[in-house]
């Protein structure tokens, strides 16, 4: 059986990306494509009890390190349990959000050293690396308005991460930008200023040629 594809949708805060993936999936689904979603950080009984430690934790927020840790724990949990099974199975998988995250968050956001994230998040997915990636880009006003809008009609408070201060989200776009410039052939960028119809119809035409 041919192994499955693996796409992860990437971006800051906001940008759309389960709107996306949902979107997506549907579509795969209609050509006949078996999909597993899944999201990061979360997706295993333990990973998602590691999400809600740090996106909720207020009180005793973990330090970068701390943080990089936790992520990579969740990390290794998914690919080990769910992704890679699913894959070798030949189904296809979706994960909003993957190591790219934490190049930009952990790397860029919080300062940490992107050589030694590519050699601690390789141990953590065992080498496990993304057919394609979809960055969804939006300018910040964009995205804030859009979270803005979220939390007044679902009565949600931002998050720690998201409440993180502006500098923080503006070095996480420059970070995906510089990770996208540099594989090209595995990131593909998409504006994702439009409506979700644009962006989706803006996905499934870089999908069809990637495919
Ligand atoms: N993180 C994660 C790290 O720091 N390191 C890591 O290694 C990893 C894996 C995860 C947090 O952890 C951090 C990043 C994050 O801070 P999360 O709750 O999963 O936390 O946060 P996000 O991944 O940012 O997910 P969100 O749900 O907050 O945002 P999305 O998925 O980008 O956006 P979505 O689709 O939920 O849309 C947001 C709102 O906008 C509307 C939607 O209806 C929704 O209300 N919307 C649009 N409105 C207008 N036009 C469009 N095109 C729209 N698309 C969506």
């Amino acid at each position: 059986m041919a192994r499955g594809r693996f796409i992860t949708f990437e971006g800051g805060e906001g940008c759309g990306k389960s709107t996306q993936v949902r979107r997506l999936s549907a579509a795969l689904e209609r050509e006949g494509i078996e999909v597993l979603v899944t999201r990061e950080p979360g997706g295993t009984w333990l990973s998602e009890e590691i999400r809600r430690l740090i996106k909720d934790q207020l009180a005793d927020a973990p330090c970068a390190r701390s943080e990089l840790l936790l992520f990579l724990a969740a990390r290794a949990q998914l690919v080990r349990k769910v992704i890679e099974p699913a894959l070798v199975a030949g189904r296809w998988v979706i994960s909003d959000r993957f190591s790219d995250s934490t190049f930009a968050y952990q790397g860029y956001g919080r300062g940490l050293p992107l050589d030694f994230l590519r050699m601690a998040n390789d141990f953590a997915c065992d080498g496990l690396r993304p057919d394609l990636t979809i960055l969804l880009d939006v300018p910040p006003g964009t995205a804030s308005a859009r979270l803005r809008h979220r939390e007044a009609s679902r009565h949600q408070v931002a998050d720690r991460i998201e409440r993180a201060g502006e500098d923080f989200h503006a070095r996480l776009r420059r970070g995906f930008a510089e990770l996208a410039k540099a594989e090209p052939d595995r990131i593909i960028t998409i504006d994702a200023s439009g409506t979700p119809r644009e962006v989706g119809e803006a996905i499934w035409k870089s999908l069809r040629r990637f495919l």
